[in-house]
């Protein structure tokens, strides 16, 4: 996924007016880890990782109101992927969204990233699982720059 089909993803596909491009660009940057202005499977897989233990503490520190901001893109991200709006990701969701997004990716890919983001096994990821997945991953993210 390029830098200005994400863009687009946020800006037109998603119908969101209020988010800023800052916010968005701020989300790619998180995602995008090697920099190279692409999102690879592999890198929303590692983006779906979870906390590393060495931000813990500055992540204590975080300021509540950027923390809050990235909650609402985090949301909004969710509401992308859950289409039929019961506030869970099915597999077939999730593969719905990502295949939109790119065609190559495999039902193992699909598969893997709903096994890292179903903390609790019960074959869906809820609202609370895909915050806690994405704001460290977030967040830290911010932390580093
Ligand atoms: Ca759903
Ligand atoms: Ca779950």
């Amino acid at each position: 996924m390029e830098r200005s089909e994400f863009n687009q993803f946020f800006t037109k596909d998603l119908t969101v007016k209020n988010l800023t491009m800052e916010e968005i660009e701020l989300v790619f940057e998180a995602v995008d880890m090697n920099k190279d202005g692409l999102l690879s499977v592999n890198e929303f897989c590692l983006c779906l990782e979870g906390v590393q233990q060495s931000f813990e503490q500055r992540l204590r520190a975080f300021d509540p109101d950027l923390e809050k901001c990235l909650k609402d893109d985090i949301n909004t991200l969710f509401d992308f992927f859950d289409t039929n709006k019961d506030n869970k990701i099915t597999i077939d969701e999730l593969q719905l969204a990502l295949k939109s997004q790119n065609s190559l990716i495999t039902q193992f890919e699909i598969e893997q990233i709903m096994k890292q983001g179903d903390r609790d096994m019960n074959n869906y990821i809820d609202r609370k699982e895909f915050i806690e997945i994405l704001l460290p991953q977030m967040k830290s993210e911010i932390l580093s720059n």
